[in-house]
């Protein structure tokens, strides 16, 4: 076992509660699970992005996500364009029925995202804010959210992909454009200040190996820790495709944030796969899950590994991606797939 997290009586309990070789989906005997006990044993947190839509009316998707997973973090529910699509009339209806189904399950909530170039409603990026008003809107609406939310939502993304695509510098957005630069510090403050418990953390896409954005993810965080801006960690995304596999250079990036003190998660993982999916893409999609797992379980500071969508059948990728899917641990029957044994057997082989 990697590491000394979890007393031996919860194992224990975990154990006799049904993980190991039971087969959670009564189909076909798998390589063991659920993902939560594993993950348990091995000392991380194992998530999911949970479709809103799908956890108000699928009762199959709604027994499943408890018992595979540890940590939730909303696909869309909480974006600004989803709470506040109307200026002051804010609707909380899928934040809050999942945050209150986290807390039944006693799964942590990831919370996503505060401050984003994207989903923004229309009357905040078409408002012709000045930068004084900006930033007022920014802070009343990270006060609002967190606030509601503290003590459960454990760990936020405050800022989502603030690096622009090419490395050179941060990625335009009204944010970058009308406040400048400081609205990421701006952003984490205003979070530290409404819940100083949550974890806060930057998330960005695209800079799981070592290049040009990564340095510039590092160099901005490096910035942030030497004026003494709240930051607990940063969060990769490890969106990966199929015939690409995994960048290079995964672990070595992770330890060089870890050594700035930081702790590193693995966010948003899925492989995307050219359809119409064949059986061995099935199985080198399965080896990419392990690669990328393995790569968080190989840096004590990756304490949490979150899949984004766990299963086909409301991934974002056919509509993100079109002519791609096939992207998730489980298929569009919610039966598991290569990738789903291979995420356990990581799991398990780590937690022996
Ligand atoms: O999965 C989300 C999808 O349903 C939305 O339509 C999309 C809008 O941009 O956002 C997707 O989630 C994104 C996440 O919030 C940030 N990283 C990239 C994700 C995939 O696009």
């Amino acid at each position: 076992m990697r590491r000394a997290l979890v007393p031996a009586a919860v194992v224990v309990a975990v154990l006799a509660a049904g993980c190991g070789t039971t087969d959670s989906h009564g189909g076909a005997p798998n390589a063991g699970g659920p993902l939560r006990g594993l993950a348990q044993r091995a000392g991380i947190a194992i998530g999911t992005a949970v479709d809103a839509g799908a956890l108000s009316r699928d009762d199959g998707y709604r027994a499943e996500l408890p018992r595979e997973f540890s940590s939730v973090t909303p696909e869309n529910a909480m974006k600004w364009a989803a709470l506040e699509p109307e200026r002051g009339k804010p609707d909380w209806a899928g934040a809050d029925a999942l945050v209150d189904f986290a807390g039944a399950h006693r799964m942590r909530v990831r919370g996503h995202t505060l401050v984003w170039y994207s989903q923004n409603p229309d009357w905040l990026t078409g408002g012709n804010f000045s930068r004084a008003e900006l930033v007022g809107l920014l802070r009343a609406h990270i006060a609002a959210v967190v606030g509601r939310y503290r003590g459960r939502v454990g760990t936020w993304d405050v800022v989502n992909e603030p690096i622009a695509d090419s490395g050179s510098g941060l990625r335009d957005s009204i944010w970058s454009q009308v406040i400048g630069p400081d609205y990421i510090a701006t952003a984490l403050r205003a979070a530290r200040a409404a819940d100083p418990q949550a974890k806060l953390f930057i998330n960005e896409t695209a800079a799981d190996g070592i290049g040009p954005k990564s340095d510039a993810l590092y160099a901005l965080v490096k910035g942030l820790l030497a004026g003494h801006v709240p930051l607990d960690g940063v969060g990769f995304q490890m969106h990966a495709e199929l015939a690409h596999g995994l960048v290079p250079g995964v672990r070595r990036n992770f330890r060089r944030f870890a050594a700035l003190g930081l702790e590193v998660n693995v966010t948003e993982a899925d492989v995307a796969v050219k359809l119409p999916a064949t059986a061995a893409d099935r199985g080198r999609q399965g080896e990419i899950y392990r690669e990328m797992l393995d790569d968080c379980l190989a840096v004590r500071a990756c304490r949490s590994f979150t899949v984004w969508g766990f299963t086909d059948r409301y991934s974002w990728i056919p509509t993100g991606e079109p002519g791609f899917g096939a992207a998730t641990l489980l298929d569009d029957n919610l039966d598991p797939k290569p990738a789903y044994d291979a995420v356990a057997r990581a799991l398990r082989d780590d937690a022996r």
